[in-house]
């Protein structure tokens, strides 16, 4: 247990010591095991495509060998990998859009999948060109608008419905380097062909198809999953909610879910505020159900009914040592196989419910559209009947909670923009002028999106939250989502009072537009909702969103839908800082064409800086030179 990397979180300092107490096996066990990591995967230049490897090439050049069997060579060898990374992740957001939208195709008026936001439903439609979008009965235009998402993913012609959204300027830069995503599945699978053996060797072409299929997640398998989740289940709106494990209550039934789906959790949510649940809860000697948050379910479920969160993605397993949880409910992506294991050292049942996900070593209940409220049922009444099996001698919940704001959507920021435009009867109500105005008068500097997970390379959640304070005190607004956003709900900066920490700019704006500094819009999906803001503005301002002082940073991420998103918002003309550094540096040409050349290209490029304070400082620059640029 390495206390460099938990010295910055006293509630996981905490939790780790009675991990070890109750002989529970944590992340941290398992990343003191792994020793050493491999230096060739580290660098990229290690390939097992096919069966004639694994080879590895020298990561450093004239030394060992320099290409595998079949002649490939680090550029290839790293080019390839890093686009398998990005056809992954792009894969995952976009098989978690495809769920949402069969939910909507099986939405009806009497629920349990219903349209909760028919204005956003008609908008969307209107924005497809379905013929009488307005007066169309709600559910004959939600199953028709259905119809129309899911052939986003194969349809065999045409490119994604969504790219129009963005200024022209930018279109023609993807239309001219051939990087506008054509359907979602195509993308995946053409990059997955690409990457087979003896298919493509060129690096910069596989670095160029790769930011096509990750354009596909953005523009395509991310957008459609938030704007799609918004129609079912209501676009969220500014609401208070609690953060970190504190929030489990020791006299309640709790259940954690885990994932990504919102299908499952709005289901399992239903379902628990049951009266009857509700009375057999307390049946049992429990004060009732008390639902809690994880990762980006946890950030759905918050933003749209105010739901406790848990903890972000490190904190899985400290949810459980709490010894205070009856189940852990997870759908898709980001849960560690190690959950079911650990479960049993308490009375903790741990369900998987996704074919897609379905992890061995406790139960299974699986989760359909077709009988979706049931299967939720089951889960609840299984977690209420488990309460009595709790040991009270193993419960241990850490004392720290912090309140916090979430649930700033687009919709909700221009809401809140409106209000300061109604005090001063000036033009611009309903858009997003009010916030280009005072990024122009340079009252902010800028705006920053701080997205992503947690990883053990960094020590967790400070680089999220040192970025985020440096930036907000240098007048530069944040917009979070994912496990970032958990992290600076835990640390306060979702607050009214975290202006107090900011620069006097973004102080003035907070007080007036009456907003934290630092905005939840939501979870890794919903950067699709930051790259729509971004859009807006350089749209309201008729320019490429590459001029706009609007950097991307991912400061702790680990996850292949990192990759994909980092490739999305590059190809969208916004640098993107990585505070980890991806698995590429084993090819030198390969690190240049995504650290500089891409530049001259598409707008935009990555930067790796491990340091948050000299990530911040670049950042700076990199904001005032485009404020230079445009003249302002
Ligand atoms: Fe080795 Fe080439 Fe096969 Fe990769 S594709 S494992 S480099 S022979
Ligand atoms: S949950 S992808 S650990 S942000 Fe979206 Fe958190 Fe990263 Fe998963």
């Amino acid at each position: 247990m390495s206390n460099e990397v938990l010295n910055y979180d006293k509630v996981a300092e905490a939790s780790l010591v009675k991990a070890q107490r109750d002989g529970a096996e944590t992340m941290w066990d398992r990343r003191a095991a792994q020793k050493t990591q491999c230096g060739f995967g580290e660098a990229g230049v290690c390939c097992r495509i096919c069966a004639m490897g694994p080879c590895r090439v020298s990561p450093v050049p004239g030394k060992g060998a320099e290409r595998g069997i079949c002649g490939a060579n680090a550029d290839t060898i790293v080019a390839r990998n890093f686009a398998r990374m990005v056809a992954a992740g792009t894969s995952a957001h976009s098989d978690h859009a495809r769920d949402i939208v069969h939910a909507l195709h099986h939405s009806k008026a009497e629920g349990p999948f219903k349209v909760r936001d028919e204005a956003k439903l008609r908008r969307i439609a209107a924005e497809w060109e379905i013929a009488d979008a307005d007066t169309k009965e709600t559910y004959a235009l939600a199953h028709e608008l259905a119809l129309m998402a899911l052939e986003e993913f194969g349809k065999p012609f045409g490119t994604q419905r969504f790219l129009k959204r963005a200024p022209q300027a930018r279109q023609d830069i993807w239309a001219r380097e051939d990087i506008a995503p054509r359907a979602i599945d195509q993308e995946v699978t053409t990059l997955m062909h690409s990457t087979h053996m003896g298919c493509a060797a060129d690096y910069e072409s596989l670095f160029r198809r790769g930011m096509r299929t990750g354009m596909s997640d953005g523009w395509g398998g991310s957008m459609i999953g938030t704007e799609f989740s918004d129609i079912l289940y209501g676009t969220p709106t500014a609401r208070a909610s609690s953060s970190n494990l504190g929030v489990i209550d020791a006299e309640m039934v709790n259940i954690l879910i885990h994932g990504h789906d919102p299908n499952l959790a709005e289901m399992v949510i239903l379902a628990a505020q049951s009266p009857e649940m509700v009375e057999m809860a307390k049946a049992k000697g429990a004060k009732g159900i008390n639902i809690v948050g994880m990762c980006c379910t946890g950030n759905e479920m918050t933003m749209r009914h105010g739901i406790k969160i848990a903890g972000n993605f490190y904190q899985q397993e400290m949810c459980i040592i709490t010894g205070a949880i009856e189940a852990v409910v997870v759908d898709v992506q980001c849960i560690f196989p190690a959950l079911p294991e650990l479960a049993k050292t308490y009375h903790t049942r741990f369900i998987s419910t996704s074919q897609k996900a379905k992890i061995a070593g406790d139960m299974y209940i699986e989760f359909s559209e077709a009988t979706g409220l049931d299967n939720a049922a089951e889960i609840v009444k299984l977690a209420v009947e488990n309460f009595p099996n709790r040991d009270a001698a193993k419960v241990e919940i850490p004392d720290i909670k912090q309140d916090t704001m979430v649930g700033y959507s687009v919709e909700t920021i221009i809401q809140h923009l409106d209000a300061v435009v109604n005090s001063q009867l000036e033009d611009g109500l309903g858009t997003v002028k009010p916030l280009t105005d005072v990024i122009y008068a340079g009252v902010i500097r800028g705006a920053a999106g701080v997205v992503g997970c947690n990883n053990p390379k960094q020590q967790h959640d400070y680089a999220h939250i040192t970025v985020m304070e440096e930036l907000i005190k240098r007048d530069v607004i944040c917009v979070v989502t994912g496990c970032a956003a958990q992290a600076a709900a835990k640390a306060g900066l979702l607050t009214l009072e975290a202006k107090e920490k900011c620069g006097r700019g973004l102080f003035e704006v907070c007080e007036r537009v009456n907003i934290p500094p630092v905005l939840h819009m939501g979870s890794c999906v919903d950067i699709s909702r930051i790259l729509h803001l971004v859009n807006l503005c350089a749209d309201l301002k008729e320019i490429d969103p590459a001029l706009l002082p609007v950097v991307g940073i991912a400061p702790e991420w680990m996850s292949e839908k990192a990759v994909a998103i980092a490739n999305y918002v590059v190809g969208s003309g916004i640098n993107t800082y990585l505070g980890v550094i991806p698995q590429v540096l084993g090819s030198p040409n390969f690190t240049k064409l995504m650290t500089e050349d891409v530049q001259e290209f598409i707008g935009a490029h990555f930067v790796f800086e491990k340091d948050p304070i000299v990530m911040v400082d670049k950042i700076m620059e990199d904001l005032e030179a485009k404020r230079v640029a445009l003249g302002i």
